[in-house]
């Protein structure tokens, strides 16, 4: 006997959505130093923002710490993506220790950036969020006090910086970029002569995951990231999918995380994942979803993505 019919449920998957390019090569990173030194393999920090990719790669043999002194100096090392400060690999170093690099090479620019500016004389000011990783490795490319933080529009009225003339910005990769461009843009009022990127340096995975949730969250009823809370650039499209016209926007974990009374009543769902979250957690939303509802599937294509990012040399193959 069949049971009552199941109520239709449109789904709209945002494409570009999940894996970044800077996260596809943090993750083989681990990968390949597990095959190259064998397990285990430490990594100094989530390698990126994601519970389910570090406990995958956790039962290959990797062990994840908070900090370089829970490593033994005989075992090699893996930096998160979202980079250090330099004290880090000069510490490891000092204690003659492999280690491996996962910063993404788009962190890495504004690092370069930011060492840039320093060398010009010009005192930094960083757009980002207290606390935050990339936030702290950022900082640390530069001696104390030479950079100062920026988190809201409103900081920029009561900031006090060395000088008003000699000033350059840079920013974190993953931030909002409509609310990044309002930092930038009352900075450029009140500093006029500010240098720094032409717009920001909010990454090209960012940028494109927010203008296509953006789209899908015009349509839909409620909209699911999949992301973790510590996750800066999955939180961002949350943020995004309510001001753009979807006030019912929440971030997932996984599918077992679903409250489904938050679903009631919902005809079209939006779909999006973090840069962090692997296409598997959008599966087995998609699969869960089957079970209550008639589903059918449109994916709504803003952008088509094809930037890879190679190995550092210390992994590539002998
Ligand atoms: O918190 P987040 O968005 O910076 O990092 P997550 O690990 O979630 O995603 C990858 C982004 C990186 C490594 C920073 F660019
Ligand atoms: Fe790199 Fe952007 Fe991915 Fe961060 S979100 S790892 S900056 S590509």
């Amino acid at each position: 006997m069949s049971g009552p019919a199941k109520p239709s449920l449109h789904v709209l998957l945002a494409a570009p959505r999940g894996f970044c390019a800077g996260v596809d090569r943090a993750i083989q990173i681990v990968e390949v130093a597990l095959e190259k030194y064998g397990a285990p393999v430490y990594v100094r920090h989530e390698i990126v923002h994601n519970k389910f990719v570090v406990q995958s790669l956790e039962a290959k043999g990797a062990i994840f710490v908070k900090e370089l002194d829970q490593v033994p100096d005989d075992r090699p090392v893996v930096f998160s993506a979202h980079g250090v400060p330099k004290a880090v690999p000069a510490e490891a170093q000092r204690r003659n220790m492999i280690y491996v690099d996962a910063t993404c090479p788009l962190v890495s620019k504004v690092h370069r950036e930011a060492e840039r500016h320093h060398k010009d004389g010009q005192h930094i000011l960083l757009i980002g969020h207290a606390g935050h990783p990339e936030v702290i490795g950022t900082m640390g490319q530069l001696p104390p006090g030479t950079v100062t933080l920026v988190e809201t529009v409103e900081d920029v009225a009561t900031l006090e910086v060395p000088a008003t003339e000699n000033l350059a910005f840079v920013t974190q990769t993953t931030l909002s970029v409509d609310d990044t461009a309002g930092i930038v843009d009352a900075l450029r009022e009140r500093f006029p002569a500010i240098s720094g990127p032409k717009r920001e340096d909010i990454c090209y995975a960012t940028t494109n995951r927010q203008a296509a949730v953006k789209v899908i969250a015009q349509r839909a009823d409620a909209v699911l990231v999949l992301g973790a809370p510590n996750s800066s650039n999955s939180m961002r499209l949350v943020e995004v999918a309510k001001v753009q016209g979807c006030p019912r926007s929440v971030l997932v974990q996984r599918a077992a995380n679903i409250d489904w009374a938050e679903l009631e009543g919902v005809a079209t769902l939006g779909i999006t994942a973090g840069a962090s979250a692997p296409e598997v957690l959008v599966d087995e939303v998609l699969a869960e979803l089957r079970q209550r509802y008639e589903v059918t599937v449109e994916e709504v294509v803003t952008a088509v993505e094809d930037v890879t990012f190679k190995l550092p040399r210390i992994l590539a193959a002998e």
